[in-house]
């Protein structure tokens, strides 16, 4: 039996909610983000979006390339109302509702046809609810799986409302360029162009030997089958999002510490990247290590400084563990995780006290715009060169 699953993502969301306070602020470029000297860029409206403004820009490359925009700091509080309201809503169609940010989420609709019609009509009846109950429109990918509803969800937007099935899955795939797909990020990509792959239709068509070579027999394979559009992973219905986290298998295991380390900072700043995302902190930090005969440890420390989202923070917590797993053994590895937990809406407050909390957020988000824009190997932290 095909599933019908739905991901939704509220468009251009800080903004949207600013206008829903404001409408003079209708159709003008609206930029919200921090506003002192190293304030970043949350979100453009679309209107600003053509000036090349985009999320986790530096506040003042965006002024240069918009000046006329309105600039707004925005209230934190107010978005989580509203990304509340929106969640609740979502429920109210499925038990089975994933949020993966504050504004987004997939939802299982299987079996819902009965309650609310065929998908495009239930879809329909989401926006039209989320968008009079919140003031904030919402695209809504309708796909056979996770992978397909997000990238059509992307697709379609802004208000949009794209059903791709499994008959059209390949055909709506095949031209797109394989920075679309989820997890192909820019050092994936740049790899693939250099063997001639721009689209994910000739990702899906690549034999896998060449592919197995350029990015190890993992990628290789998982690129593959995402590419032709197969993901069988589960909606796991929750309230919110629990606990972020990022893992790396290696096609070699390795002892080596600096190696390993490396490893650690890359894995801190996706966890870091993903956690402001969610525009939360992290009491806890987590590592994982699966060794060689496949036996894993894991071991959490908490913060004492309270919540934290800065990369720094992460890392230097996860360095620390790591030493102390490497004291009681030291034998390859094949596996490292890194995760945060323990999410809440604050930074602690002693990490407000600390001087360097602060710091630690804004140089982190920097880093995240660099990184998606030129590649995680672009730029690198004094200490990790
Ligand atoms: P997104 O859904 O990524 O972006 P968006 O809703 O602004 O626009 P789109 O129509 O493309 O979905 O993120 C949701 C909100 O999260 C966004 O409004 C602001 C916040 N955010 C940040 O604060 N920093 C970031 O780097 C990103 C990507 C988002
Ligand atoms: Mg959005």
């Amino acid at each position: 039996m095909g599933r019908t699953i739905f991901h939704v993502d509220l468009d251009a969301f800080f903004v949207a909610v600013e206008r829903s306070l404001d409408p003079s602020l209708n159709g003008r470029p609206v930029i919200v983000g921090g506003l002192g000297p190293r304030g970043v860029v949350s979100t453009a409206s679309y209107e600003a979006r053509k000036y090349g403004v985009h999320s986790a820009m530096p506040m003042a490359v965006a002024r240069r390339l918009c000046p006329h925009a309105v600039y707004i700091r925005g209230s934190h509080e107010r978005y989580r109302t509203v990304s509340r309201q929106f969640m609740a809503i979502l429920r109210d169609y499925s038990p089975a509702v994933e949020p993966v940010s504050v504004d987004e989420a997939y939802i299982d609709m299987t079996g819902s046809e009965r309650l609310y019609g065929p998908p495009e009509q239930s879809a329909r009846l989401i926006k039209e609810r989320v968008s009079a109950d919140t003031g904030v429109t919402a695209s809504i990918g309708i796909g056979p799986n996770r992978l397909i509803a997000k990238v059509a969800s992307g697709e379609s937007k802004p208000d949009g409302l794209l059903l791709i099935t499994d008959d059209t899955a390949t055909a709506f795939l095949a031209p797109l360029p394989v920075r679309k797909l989820p997890g192909i990020g820019p050092r994936a990509a740049e790899a693939l162009g250099r063997l001639g792959i721009e689209t994910l239709g000739q990702l899906a068509g690549t034999p896998a030997g060449p592919l197995r070579r350029a990015l190890g027999p993992r990628q290789a394979e998982s690129l593959l089958r995402r590419a032709a559009g197969v993901d069988n992973s589960p909606v796991e219905a929750r309230t919110e999002a629990k606990s972020i986290s990022a893992e790396t298998t290696f096609d070699h295991d390795s002892s080596d510490r600096a190696h390993l380390s490396g490893i650690i900072l890359e894995l801190s700043q996706r966890v870091g990247a993903k956690l402001r995302k969610s525009g939360k902190h992290a009491a806890s930090v987590t590592l994982k290590l699966r060794y060689s005969d496949f036996s894993t440890v894991t071991r959490q420390t908490t913060l004492h400084g309270g919540p934290v989202n800065g990369d720094t923070a992460i890392s230097e917590a996860a360095m620390r563990l790591f030493e102390a797993a490497l004291r009681q053994r030291h034998a390859p590895v094949r596996l490292i995780g890194v995760g945060v937990s323990g999410l809440t809406e604050e930074a602690g407050q002693l990490s407000m006290l600390n001087e360097s909390a602060p710091n630690d957020t804004a140089v982190s988000m920097a880093m995240d715009t660099i990184r998606d824009r030129f590649g995680p190997a672009s730029i690198r932290r004094g200490r990790q060169a």
